[in-house]
């Protein structure tokens, strides 16, 4: 039987989902985009999921598209009907990136090494960005003659400002890690002996957060992206409605008031 395409674990309340391509570097087909689908759909049912981690196996985190794929991959003959890569993002990438931005839970990706094309705009959809010293960012499209895709034009000018994500994305240059966090792509770069101690670390914290605040925080915080700082105001003041009623809130300050730790329970 063959390997799976993603490897599911858990540990406590902290699932964690590998990409495992290594050998492409992680690179998405159609059949690994089909797997992780389903690893996110179950991670997304199951309550006991408190914190997601995506992270790839071996020396990189994600190649963005297999372009050997024959699924996807141009057909080079002379004549030959052009693959729509269009159809492509609409089928796999899209539902991908949108479901990673309406989990339930905070969503961490764990960038091991090379994120490049969508493997990159992938990474830098989900909530927290921790990377490994000796990875980097490449805005791979341009040397193929695509743009930014996956959410890429949407995510990069919001995280590094118009001038840097132009730039990254005209020159298709490798980015360190620690020069991404430095212009703000990322949370973190973290030495390289020291990064699987951090991530769980990181994410055994979040599982042990309010999960249902965390997530109305990450979409109040991408509505706000294209509301008014009045409608803003008012938005937050429905969310807080709807929190306030709820489990975590109530648990929240009953412990604190008994100085003791919150139980959260909510998603
Ligand atoms: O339909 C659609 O196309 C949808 C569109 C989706 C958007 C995209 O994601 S477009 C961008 C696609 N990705 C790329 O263009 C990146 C291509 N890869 C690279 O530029 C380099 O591999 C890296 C800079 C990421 C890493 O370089 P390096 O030197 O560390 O590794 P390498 O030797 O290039 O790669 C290792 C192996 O992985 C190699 O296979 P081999 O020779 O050992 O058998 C290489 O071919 C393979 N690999 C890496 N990336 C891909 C890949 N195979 C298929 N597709 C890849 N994207």
């Amino acid at each position: 039987m063959s390997e799976p395409l993603v490897l599911s674990s858990q540990v406590g309340a902290v699932r964690t989902l590998t990409l495992n391509r290594p050998k492409a570097l992680n690179s998405f087909t159609a059949e690994m985009h089909i797997e992780l689908a389903a690893a996110l759909a179950e991670a997304e049912a199951d309550r006991t999921v408190r914190c997601l981690v995506l992270t790839g196996a071996g020396r990189g985190f994600c190649a963005g598209q297999d372009l050997a794929d024959p699924a996807v991959a141009p057909n080079l003959e002379a004549g030959a009907k052009p693959t729509d890569v269009g159809q492509v993002i609409e089928r796999f990438y899209k539902p991908l990136a949108l479901r990673l931005r309406s989990m339930p839970v905070p969503v961490i990706a764990a960038v091991n090494g090379v994120a490049a094309g969508a493997g990159a705009s992938i990474a830098l959809g989900c909530d927290i960005i921790v990377a490994a010293r000796s990875a980097s960012f490449i805005q791979a499209f341009s040397k193929i003659g695509l743009i930014p895709d996956a959410g890429g034009t949407w995510l990069l000018p919001r995280l590094v400002g118009r001038a840097n994500a132009l730039g990254l994305a005209f020159t298709g240059d490798k980015l360190p890690a620690e020069e991404a966090q430095r212009m703000g792509l990322i949370w973190k770069c973290v030495d390289d002996s020291a990064f699987a101690v951090e991530v769980r670390g990181l994410a055994e914290r979040l599982a042990a957060m309010p999960a249902a605040a965390l997530a109305a925080t990450r979409s109040a915080m991408d509505d706000a992206m294209h509301m008014s700082y009045a409608d803003t105001i008012s938005h937050e003041g429905r969310l807080q409605s709807k929190l306030s009623a709820s489990h975590d809130y109530l648990e929240g300050v009953a412990a604190f008031l008994a100085k003791r730790p919150a139980t959260f329970t909510d998603r």
